[in-house]
């Protein structure tokens, strides 16, 4: 049996690369007849960068409403918030003993948002890998659809899985796997193709967010950055075309084909042409989603209704699994 386990943070809306990075990819896991899974709105995480609490509950009531309305259904898999399983925070700390500083400061994550003031970033921040890993080891999950951009904290709860194991002479925690499917695994900026497309980047322009209008789409698509050559008819065409690979990416992962089966629809024409039908299929894909997750914003009670009920049953596992924890580190009961 799978047991699959993912999240995503309040801070702010959605966009492309979350949906067809990781949120695309976890629908797709629920009709697994072995596999159960567990989807989680990671607030403590959220917390680790300044943020507004006056916001922070609606953010993560949008954020349960994006699973939802993207097509997470919460009669197939547990949706539910990181901070209404105490125990989360409590195997943190358990697993905060064992992770090496060495390692923690090797993290890409970390040195991205920390910058140039690190010796100022907060230790949550720091410590960040070690909740995630927490996250995942909470619920003994087995595999974890995330990014390509999550894949080194997912070795760090490999490595921390192995290292309680080993300690303690028990094969208790499972290695959990990272699955990085899907045609875009790492979804780039509109503006820049080296980039990866992200909730915290200062321009809104670089994005496609799940709560554009179709207005809004189409802007984002026509000023997106692009260059001057027509487009190739396979891949090695584009080589050292940033922009136009990252387009082809997303015109391939929301049509549902491979970028070779896009690249012959469009050999030889230019981005002008291509980019009208991009928009359209954008706006065909995206819209509903949107349409879905106004509708439920509009019910509060409902996601409430909906958080509570998978909190309830992510719980179960969690206090099993830390009491069992605690058991084998010897903690007095
Ligand atoms: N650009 C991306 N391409 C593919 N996958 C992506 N993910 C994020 N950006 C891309 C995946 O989305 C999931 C949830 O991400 P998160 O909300 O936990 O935070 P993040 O990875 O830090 O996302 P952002 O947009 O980059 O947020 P900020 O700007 O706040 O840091 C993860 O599975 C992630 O891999």
């Amino acid at each position: 049996m799978k047991r699959i386990l993912s999240g995503m943070q309040p801070t702010s809306q959605l966009h492309l690369g979350n949906y067809l990075g990781a949120l695309k990819n976890w629908v797709a896991f629920q009709d697994d007849p072995n596999a159960q899974c567990l989807y989680c709105v990671v607030d403590l995480h959220a917390i680790t960068a300044s943020y507004e609490a006056a916001n922070l509950a609606n953010a993560t009531r949008e954020i349960a409403a994006a699973y939802i309305a993207a097509g997470i259904d919460p009669d197939k898999s547990s949706i539910f918030v990181q901070s209404s399983i105490p125990e989360h925070s409590q195997l943190m700390w358990l697993l905060a003993t064992m992770a090496q500083m060495g390692k923690l400061e090797r993290m890409t994550q970390f040195k991205d948002k920390a910058g140039k003031n690190a010796e100022r970033a907060g230790l949550g921040l720091f410590a960040y890998p070690v909740l995630m890993a927490a996250d995942i080891l909470i619920y003994k999950a087995t595999h974890v659809p995330v990014g390509e951009d999550q894949k080194q904290h997912l070795e760090l709860a490999r490595d921390l899985a192995s290292t309680f194991n080993t300690r303690y002479g028990v094969d208790f925690f499972p290695q959990p796997e990272p699955v990085i499917a899907g045609v875009a695994p790492r979804v780039m900026s509109l503006r820049d193709g080296t980039q990866k497309m992200s909730k915290s980047a200062d321009s809104d322009m670089t994005r496609i967010n799940l709560t554009d209008t179709p207005d809004m789409i189409a802007k984002k698509i026509k000023k997106a950055k692009t260059d001057a050559e027509p487009l190739p008819e396979n891949l090695a065409g584009l080589d050292g075309r940033p922009e136009a690979l990252n387009l082809i990416t997303l015109y391939a992962a929301l049509a549902d084909k491979s970028k070779e089966e896009v690249l012959l629809h469009f050999a030889g024409k230019q981005f002008g042409q291509f980019k009208p039908e991009f928009i359209d299929l954008a706006v065909e894909k995206l819209s509903p989603i949107t349409t879905r997750m106004n509708e439920f914003m509009d019910d509060p009670a409902q996601i409430d209704s909906i958080l509570s009920d998978g909190s309830e049953k992510a719980r179960s596992i969690a206090s099993e699994v830390l009491a069992k924890t605690q058991e084998i580190m010897g903690f007095y009961s």
